[in-house]
């Protein structure tokens, strides 16, 4: 049985100004994983660095947060059967010059910045990133988990 898992997805301001935010999210369900939090945000510059903050170094960063804060995100929590690595699949390689039609990348993206998505890379990274967009109360606890 593969495990349970959750992750952390962001449509990118490239894909909700194309308005491929609908098709993204739906790509997840139909795939098998529950939208368990949702929301639509503009990240503002401390926000993006504080996220991306294990880029700091590289020469891409400044472009990054500047691409990460020019327009609206739509970031969710996704549950499911090895939820990671299936929203990384759905969305092909990081470089969307590089990724097969019918992949997220592949479908919404331009290039290697301009990739239309994010998805955790692991599951501790999953945890510190719900964690960064969502407070418990945000998140849609499973009914076992709630108090009888
Ligand atoms: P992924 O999002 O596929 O896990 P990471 O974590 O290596 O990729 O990179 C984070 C983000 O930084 C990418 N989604 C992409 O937008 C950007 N990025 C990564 N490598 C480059 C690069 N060489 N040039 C420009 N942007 C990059």
């Amino acid at each position: 049985m593969p495990d349970v898992e959750r992750t952390l997805s962001i449509v990118k301001p490239d894909a909700v100004a194309a308005g491929a935010a609908g098709d993204i999210l739906s790509r997840f369900e139909k795939a098998g994983l529950t939208i368990i939090a949702l929301k639509k945000m503009q990240l503002t510059q401390a926000q993006a660095q504080g996220f991306y903050a294990v880029h700091k170094e590289r020469p891409f960063f400044k472009d990054l947060v500047k691409f990460m804060t020019e327009g609206p995100i739509v970031v969710s929590a996704l549950e499911g059967p090895d939820a990671i690595a299936k929203n990384r699949e759905l969305m092909g390689p990081t470089d969307s010059t590089a990724a097969e039609a019918g992949t997220i990348r592949g479908d919404h993206g331009t290039d290697i910045e301009r990739n239309a998505a994010h998805g955790s890379d692991a599951p501790e990274t999953a945890r510190i990133e719900i964690s960064y967009f969502f407070n418990a109360t945000e998140i849609l606890a499973p009914v076992e988990a709630l108090p009888a």
